[in-house]
């Protein structure tokens, strides 16, 4: 049975990363166009490191809950059967011990340099422009997919839903294209799609199987 599973910040909530859209959430402190578009990086740089270095500081002390780790044995018994696609730039996942994983909006632990377009991995504060490690210049940037720009893998993600049996969506609103897009891509080419979330959300289709409730407990449930 091959499986495509989708990550959203509703997976990571019960770490402590705060989600984007909930009460609290990222977005609430920050509008988006303040902090997630390259326009925003090119007015107020500063403003853009500060916000994803406070962010990659809070995700060091978060740790997977029991929803990532139910994907980790996922894989144990699936393999390259699975493919887990997330939409978060923590590093729970990895952390939970899954593998077979795309980042399709970055990660908050790299940098990209703007000059050489090398990815490294953060060490010290970007707000204090380190140089890169590569060329040396003082242009890294967050390596997150910003909101305008092309995500990453897109072609590897599409291959693994043409031949996925079923989809499972996880912690997500489905507000943010093309990874919203997907749970229609799957159900059209006939994969059987389930929706693991706090809340049902306003999906584009309606999934075959909703289960409503907190991710580390509906997703073990799942997965058992
Ligand atoms: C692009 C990285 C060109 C940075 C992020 C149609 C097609 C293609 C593009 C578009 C389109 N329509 C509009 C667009 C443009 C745009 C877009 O989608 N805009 C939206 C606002 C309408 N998309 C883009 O710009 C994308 N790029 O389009 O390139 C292109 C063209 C064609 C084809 C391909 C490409 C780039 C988007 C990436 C932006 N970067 N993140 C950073 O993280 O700072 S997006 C960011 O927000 C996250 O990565 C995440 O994807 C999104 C937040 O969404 P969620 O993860 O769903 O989080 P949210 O808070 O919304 O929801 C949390 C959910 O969890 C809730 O449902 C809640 O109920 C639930 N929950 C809460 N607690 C729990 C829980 N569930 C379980 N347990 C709990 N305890």
């Amino acid at each position: 049975m091959r499986v495509v599973v989708l990550t959203g910040a509703g997976i990571s909530a019960e770490s402590g990363v705060p989600t984007f859209r909930d009460a609290d959430g990222l977005w609430e402190g920050h509008r988006v166009e303040d902090v997630a578009t390259p326009e925003a990086f090119e007015r107020d740089p500063d403003t853009v490191l500060r916000f994803y270095d406070a962010r990659r500081r809070a995700v060091a002390s978060a740790l997977p809950n029991p929803a990532h780790r139910a994907l980790a044995e996922l894989e144990d018994a699936l393999g390259d059967d699975l493919l887990v696609v997330t939409q978060n730039v923590d590093d729970l996942h990895e952390r939970a011990g899954t593998r077979r994983l795309v980042h399709m909006h970055g990660t908050l632990a790299h940098a990209l340099c703007t000059a050489c377009g090398g990815v490294s991995t953060i060490v010290d504060d970007l707000a204090d422009r380190p140089g890169c490690p590569r060329c040396g210049v003082r242009a890294l940037r967050p390596d997150v997919v910003w909101f305008g720009e092309m995500p990453y893998e897109l072609d590897r993600i599409e291959r693994a839903l043409v031949t996925a049996d079923v989809f499972v969506s996880i912690g997500t609103s489905g507000n943010v294209y093309p990874a919203a897009g997907y749970v229609a891509f799957a159900s059209a080419l006939g994969a059987r799609t389930v929706e693991l979330n706090l809340v049902p959300s306003d999906a584009a289709v309606p999934f075959d199987e909703v289960r409503a409730g907190p991710a580390s407990q509906v997703v073990p449930a799942w997965v058992a």
